[in-house]
């Protein structure tokens, strides 16, 4: 089974477009298994997909995207859907990082970080991480540093992600710098 397309086709379900496989995300993302598993068995290259390969596509993923509990499967981050997943706010490491595209810094600078398609703006708990998801775009990324305990103190909410990606509504850009 190729796991990386499974990987992908599940993020496309539960961060972006639920209702493609007749799901609906409960308010923290989460969907019974068994549904998912219709849905996914309906289409011909997933009709032998079981619960077992959900659970071995995670465990064999560098990424920690999905996270399966108690019969249930859901994205950890990435959501687009209109209704906004909730997260319990928690509280951010000093420094966050964000890789993105050297075109996009002028506009980071001054708007600050925002979430654009996504529901939540992504950070990244370290360098590499950040340099790994500026890459996506961009060759030569820039990474941005993230005053966020400071930020968290003046009340910007920082949620979990997973342990590599923290998320927030928004990031003015007087804690972000070059
Ligand atoms: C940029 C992937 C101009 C922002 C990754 C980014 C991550 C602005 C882009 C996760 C801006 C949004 C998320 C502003 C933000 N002006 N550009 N004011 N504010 N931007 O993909 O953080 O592999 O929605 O810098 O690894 O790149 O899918 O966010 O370049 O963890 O699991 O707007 O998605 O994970 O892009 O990536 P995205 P992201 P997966």
């Amino acid at each position: 089974m190729d796991y990386m397309k499974l990987s992908k086709e599940l993020s496309y379900a539960l961060r972006h477009a639920p209702w493609e496989y007749e799901l609906e995300l409960d308010e923290e993302g989460w969907v019974e298994i068994p549904q998912l598993l219709v849905a996914l068995n309906e289409s011909p290259g997933w009709r032998n997909v079981t619960e077992k390969d959900l659970e071995k596509m995670i465990a064999g993923s560098e990424k920690k995207r999905h996270e399966i509990s108690a019969g249930r499967i859901r994205a950890l981050y990435g959501h687009s859907t209109p209704q906004k997943i909730t997260k319990i706010a928690a509280e951010p490491p000093r420094w966050l990082y964000h890789g993105t595209p050297g075109r996009a810094v002028a506009s980071i600078m001054e708007h600050g970080l925002q979430p654009r398609q996504r529901q939540y703006v992504h950070l990244s708990a370290d360098i590499d991480t950040a340099r790994q998801v500026g890459q996506r775009r961009d060759n030569q990324p820039v990474i941005l540093r993230v005053q966020a305990e400071q930020a968290a103190r003046e009340g910007v909410l920082f949620y979990h992600g997973n342990d590599n990606i923290w998320l927030a509504d928004v990031v003015p850009a007087r804690y972000i710098e070059q």
